[in-house]
């Protein structure tokens, strides 16, 4: 199949490209490098230095004899991802390309202008990319669970039915997203979901999520061709953060009450899901939306789970609670359906202590890097 990653410089762009790669895949990368623009710009790079995207290929292709094609290029841009589109003929799309980050997008006006430009331009260039030049291509949009936020019902696969004064329809579920970059990814829901149903786009939408996790089997051949791993404010997901804090010795900075509750996955899990949506393509004329995660655990669960594979390691850390930077529930009820993934065959590696374990031995070599005025939040939810 040939594969386009868009975004694929990213935390999950670089390590799915290697995987679809290692598969017999033929797949191109494009990326403009924004995520690392902007943790330059906020000083949240990541912890373990990453080679640039031309480089990781190059050294990919002396690990494996695999050649990937890179294509340094802004999605925003229409001109440029049309001509890609155009010339590489994708079977699948995945679509990586946009701002990650919420804390980023609470900043104030620039950034958040920033997220909403690009995250929503480029998703409406892919579609219009598709439709000029492939209109066969299965998209695979990485959307969130912090569409949905935390309604007090069941969350489902992303349609629900409602019967209404005696009648019956279907819809997309309510989504009520927590921060601006949330926000986007719901309207390019909306977006998509406007060209699947009147020019029969194929179409599947990930609902993911936080991920965590560095090794994969193919960054384990080359210590520089690991994700960019995040444990800054900005960028870097709780789990992660939690294991950073840890090695670094300061309180695992639980934020507020601790009972937000999330669904949570292994990077190769996320490598798996987006693998069975390629192989098993959306129809024409089909939203499909799947529910990304394996498990789901609160903060405060969380911070135990940490604190007691450190504590087998020899490693002594505390819990905290700090002010809560963001707006959201503390305590909520969360029950979100997520078997789709696991009828298309997933199988999850969930968060033991022996995976936990296994990533505190990766960061500890790197732990005179971590930069301390990284870890309490610096963005504030205003208002
Ligand atoms: N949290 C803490 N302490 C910390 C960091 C986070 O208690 O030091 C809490 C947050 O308040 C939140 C939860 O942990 O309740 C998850 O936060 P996160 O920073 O790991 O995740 P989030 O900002 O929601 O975003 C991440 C990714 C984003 C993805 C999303 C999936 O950055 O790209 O879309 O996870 S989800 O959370 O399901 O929307």
């Amino acid at each position: 199949m040939r594969v386009l990653i868009l975004g694929g410089d990213g935390y999950l762009g670089w390590p799915t490209a290697m995987a679809f790669a290692a598969k017999s895949h033929e797949v191109c990368l494009v990326d403009n490098y924004l995520r690392r623009r902007i943790a330059m710009e906020t000083e949240s790079e990541a912890l373990i230095p990453t080679p640039n995207l031309n480089e990781r290929a190059r050294i990919f292709e002396s690990a494996t004899g695999i050649r990937l094609h890179v294509e340094i290029a802004d999605c925003a841009d229409y001109a440029l991802l049309s001509r890609i589109v155009r010339d590489f003929d994708p079977e699948a799309i995945i679509h990586y390309a946009e701002q990650p980050s919420a804390p980023y997008s609470m900043i104030g006006f620039q950034e958040a202008n920033l997220t909403l430009r690009n995250n929503l331009g480029v998703t409406f260039n892919i579609i219009w990319a598709v439709l000029e030049h492939a209109p066969q291509c299965h998209i695979i949009k990485l959307g969130t669970m912090g569409e949905y936020g935390t309604p007090n019902i069941d969350i489902e696969e992303g349609w629900i039915e409602i019967e209404h004064h005696g009648r019956k329809d279907k819809f997309l579920y309510p989504r009520q997203a927590g921060s601006l970059y949330h926000t986007t990814k719901v309207l390019d829901t909306d977006l998509l979901w406007f060209y699947v149903r009147t020019y029969r786009l194929r179409v599947t939408d990930l609902m993911q999520g936080p991920v965590y996790g560095l090794s994969t089997a193919q960054a384990d051949l080359d210590e520089r061709l690991l994700p960019n791993f995040h444990y800054d404010d900005i960028f870097g997901t709780v789990v992660n953060r939690f294991l950073v804090q840890t090695v670094a010795g300061i309180p695992l900075t639980v934020y507020g009450r601790g009972g937000q509750t999330r669904g949570y996955l292994n990077l190769n899990d996320t490598l798996q899901c987006v693998e069975l949506a390629a192989t098993h393509p959306s129809e024409p004329g089909q939203l499909r939306i799947f529910n990304q995660f394996t498990e789901q655990f609160t903060v405060n669960d969380l911070a135990d789970t940490v604190k007691r594979a450190a504590h087998g390691l020899g490693i002594e850390v505390a819990v905290e609670s700090i002010p809560n930077p963001r707006k959201e529930l503390e305590e909520h009820y969360y029950n979100p359906r997520h078997s789709g993934l696991i009828e298309l065959g997933l199988q999850p590696h969930y968060l033991t202590e022996k995976v936990l374990t296994d990533m505190l031995q990766r960061v500890l070599p790197y732990r005179d890097r971590i930069d301390r005025k990284r870890i309490m939040p610096r963005v504030r939810w205003a208002g």
